[in-house]
């Protein structure tokens, strides 16, 4: 048999500190008696059920079942009994499958699709999975494992793979580390963990995906363990990466590559996307701890406005409540909150509210009445309610993992709604609790009927109740989309919101961490996501601020926020010049907001992440693999933010291709590094050559964006490149009724000619009338422009062609 990972020689990890000073618990698995370890032996016989083969060594049974042509599950039974199929994070277990067969060799068994082969040895049951060529791409080193748990009952389960020696890995969530993870172990327990630094781990999410990516070719794994996880990249022994948990079933999904770009999407394809979320969530939005009393919040909203500083939502933390109740007011902060919204509203705010899972015992909150009558708060093992501090005093915990909670839970929020509020932003949903941290591991949950104790509830606790609130807010939001904002996150809580990646510090250390984390996230299958800019904690100076507004600026969730022991902090906070840089950076927001949109959409539609690590748009080259700070969002826009003081240029790599610095339209060829401007009122941001980019004209929220004439700007480029557009309501759900339009715009450009063919689909209908083409960097004379062949006027601006054509245009030549 092949040597293995000794798992009780794993050093714990390093123990963190928590925001209330206390400790995690001791790791349960170094303080095992030891127990025999046991593997699968050789496989003696195999049975097939549809798209699913059952192999077994006499004893446990191990699963392979064809997903769709390039994703395969395995699972593992150690005693021949699977766990119940039931998973929080998977939303579409049953795709496509071309075709699949089966075949049996001297020496292995072999499952395959038109695009992958799973092969199973038979002397060690080891298995592997080849391409179409027959290449390696993914290989265990040792058969899986497990170990009975006599405390808990089940086993602790281990898989154990060869790591190639050049192999780099990526994915994970929001570990806040280096992207390529090779030489790690992490940990994925959602933790509360204020001013996290780096390299700590775990911190508040679990996604327990990876993506592997040797010599250009890339696959997925995704461990879809709600338990402990543990992820060891080559960290205890160079050439091994191994995943293992404390409970639950060895469960893994392989997901066929090469391209990194497509085991995201198919990572997507099983446990779904992010819908498309309100226009105004795309904004920038106005946070702190917190805006209180009323005539704060709309102190605030007259500076956005007179000092025209663009803004869609303002955020209400928990000082609006009354003594920290859910879904209460406190009403001598705010005596009437509908008018307040209301009046918001008319200025172009939307209101969001913070909502924590603790509810305050206390038999006059009716909140607290209707949970204890129904029975829908946690109980520990013995049957006691689960009790701990947080903001309220004592609370108890609803269990979210029971659906009749959830309901519940998602009818709460009527009052707020019927007040006006637009979103909610769950907090503290770890679930975190003063003291130790979080719930005790005896505490019981429905699991949806699966039962279970928090070691298999904790990761998806707070999964759960941001989709209670999402499920509630859909029902209750009269068709419009509802907005959401969590901490706590598991696998496939893409589908209910956004997130946010916690309680960072005021550090430029910080501003680093979060470029690694939102490009981290974005790989792992939450797209939707942004940091506290500025820094939650500590004292950002002017310069770091604005730093971190440009980093917003290309983060997919735009939001600033600060905890209350600091100074206020708003973008004109640090005197006129910063302000007007900092303005200037959001108007680019607001002007880029048609091309961001239609990045959501291909996001919610395609699965495509928002932001791509170089790494990501040129696999082929390991050079890249060491590159952190350059990324794409989307295909067309590449940035660099700013991540150290006083910087004013940055050597900035651009992939190959022809590139344009969106300040100056300077062509550059990628490639190659470049040194590039980047004064404190710049950051480096480049176009791709053969981009047609849709803007805005400058508005104060997005309800201004019904305007006449939408400008596109066309970059130039020899050779053949597709922009894509897309428009709908921006608010309802009917562009899932095709009310919507994507527009296609081919660019073929030659030495002596530019053409742009447009084609459309879907219903809607655009307000606007006319397209106002901006041209940059025609590399020849311009003699004419036909549209749909007939000549029209033009004028040059500053090597600018500019040329105002209908919107349904189908053909423009310029040449
Ligand atoms: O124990 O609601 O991460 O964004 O402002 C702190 C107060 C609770 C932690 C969140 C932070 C929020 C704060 N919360």
């Amino acid at each position: 048999m092949a040597e293995i990972i000794d798992h009780d020689k794993i050093e714990p990890m390093p123990m963190q500190t928590l925001a209330s000073g206390m400790q995690h618990v001791n790791n349960p698995v170094l303080d095992l008696p030891q127990i025999e370890k046991k593997y699968l032996q050789k496989v003696n016989s195999y049975q097939q059920r549809d798209n699913s083969y059952l192999f077994t060594d006499g004893l446990a049974t191990v699963e392979v079942k064809v997903v769709s042509d390039e994703i395969i599950r395995v699972r593992l039974a150690p005693n021949g009994q699977f766990l119940a199929d039931f998973s929080y994070a998977v939303s579409n277990p049953d795709q496509h499958v071309a075709v699949y067969a089966f075949q049996e060799e001297e020496d292995c068994y072999t499952v395959s699709t038109n695009t992958v082969t799973c092969v199973i040895n038979k002397a060690d049951f080891l298995i592997a999975f080849r391409d179409r060529e027959g290449k390696v791409i993914n290989q265990d080193q040792s058969p899986m494992h497990w170990e009975e748990n006599p405390d808990f009952g089940g086993y602790y389960v281990y898989c154990t793979k060869v790591a190639e020696e050049q192999e780099a890995f990526y994915g994970l969530g929001d570990k806040p580390t280096h992207l390529n993870l090779r030489g790690k172990r992490l940990t994925n327990w959602n933790s509360d963990t204020y001013s996290f630094a780096f390299d700590q781990d775990p911190l508040y999410r679990s996604i327990p995906f990876y993506i592997g990516l040797n010599g250009g070719e890339a696959y997925g794994i995704f461990f879809d363990n709600t338990f402990k996880t543990y992820f060891d990249f080559g960290a205890e022994v160079h050439d091994r990466t191994s995943f293992w948990s404390e409970g639950g079933e060895l469960q893994y999904y392989y997901i066929h590559g090469p391209q990194m770009m497509d085991v995201v999407k198919r990572y997507h394809s099983i446990t779904g996307t992010h819908y498309l979320p309100p226009l105004w969530a795309l904004g920038y939005h106005q946070c702190r701890w917190s805006y209180y009393p009323e005539s704060k919040v709309y102190e605030l909203a007259k500076n956005f406005r007179s000092r025209q500083i663009p803004c869609d939502a303002i955020y209400l933390d928990i000082d609006y409540m009354d003594g920290y109740r859910c879904f209460t007011w406190n009403k001598h902060y705010f005596p009437d909150p509908k008018k307040m919204i209301k009046s918001l509203a008319d200025d172009g705010f939307k209101t969001v509210v913070i909502i924590d899972p603790g509810i305050k015992v206390d038999e006059n909150y009716w909140v607290f009445k209707e949970g204890k009558e129904n029975n829908y708060f946690c109980r520990r093992g013995d049957d006691y309610f689960m009790e701990g501090h947080v903001w309220p005093g004592r609370c108890q915990f609803p269990d979210f993992t029971n659906p009749d909670t959830r309901k519940w839970w998602g009818g709460l929020f009527k009052g707020l709604i019927d007040a006006g509020v637009a979103g909610v932003w769950n907090d503290m949903n770890e679930p975190a609790v003063f003291g130790r941290g979080t719930f005790p591991d005896d505490v019981r949950h429905n699991y949806d009927g699966y039962r279970g104790s928090h070691r298999k509830a904790h990761n998806v606790y707070g999964m759960q109740m941001v989709r209670a609130t999402y499920e509630g807010l859909k029902k209750l939001n009269h068709g419009k989309r509802p907005f959401t904002i969590t901490r706590a996150a598991y696998a496939g809580t893409q589908r209910y919101t956004s997130v946010w990646t916690g309680d960072n510090v005021a550090t430029w250390e910080h501003l680093r961490l979060g470029v690694l984390q939102l490009q981290r996230l974005s790989v792992s299958g939450m797209s939707f996501c942004g940091t506290d800019i500025g820094g939650f904690s500590g004292e950002p100076d002017g310069e770091l601020f604005t730093r971190w507004i440009q980093f917003g600026v290309f983060s997919p969730f735009m939001r600033a926020h600060s905890a209350g022991d600091t100074r206020e902090r708003e973008p004109w906070s640090y005197g006129e010049e910063l302000e007007a840089i900092n303005r200037k950076f959001i108007e680019l927001r607001y002007k880029l907001l048609p091309y961001i949109y239609s990045v959501f959409w291909e996001q919610a539609r395609y699965g495509f992440p928002i932001l791509r690590p170089v790494t990501m748009l040129e696999q082929d080259l390991d050079s890249n693999i060491p590159r952190e700070e350059e990324f794409s969002f989307g295909d067309k826009i590449l940035v660099s933010p700013i991540v150290n003081p006083g910087q004013t240029s940055k050597m900035v790599y651009l992939p190959h291709g022809n590139w344009y610095n969106y300040w100056t339209n300077a062509l550059l060829t990628g490639g190659t590094e470049i040194e590039v401007a980047a004064p404190l009122d710049q950051m480096p941001v480049f176009i791709k050559a053969g981009a047609v980019v849709p803007e805005f004209p400058i508005m104060q929220h997005v309800d201004l964006r019904l305007v006449n004439v939408l400008k596109l700007t066309i970059y130039y480029a020899e050779a053949e490149v597709n922009s894509f557009i897309y428009e709908d309501q921006g608010d309802t759900f009917a562009y899932e009724q095709d009310v919507y339009l994507e527009k296609k715009i081919v660019l073929i450009g030659d030495k002596n000619s530019l053409s742009l063919n447009q084609s459309t689909d879907g219903l809607f209908i655009e307000r606007y009338d006319t397209y106002k083409l901006h041209f940059i960097g025609l590399p020849f004379n311009i003699n004419r422009v036909r549209v749909d062949n007939k000549m029209v006027e033009w004028k040059a601006e500053d090597d600018i062609l500019v040329v105002e054509v209908p919107k349904d245009f189908r053909n423009i030549v310029v040449e």
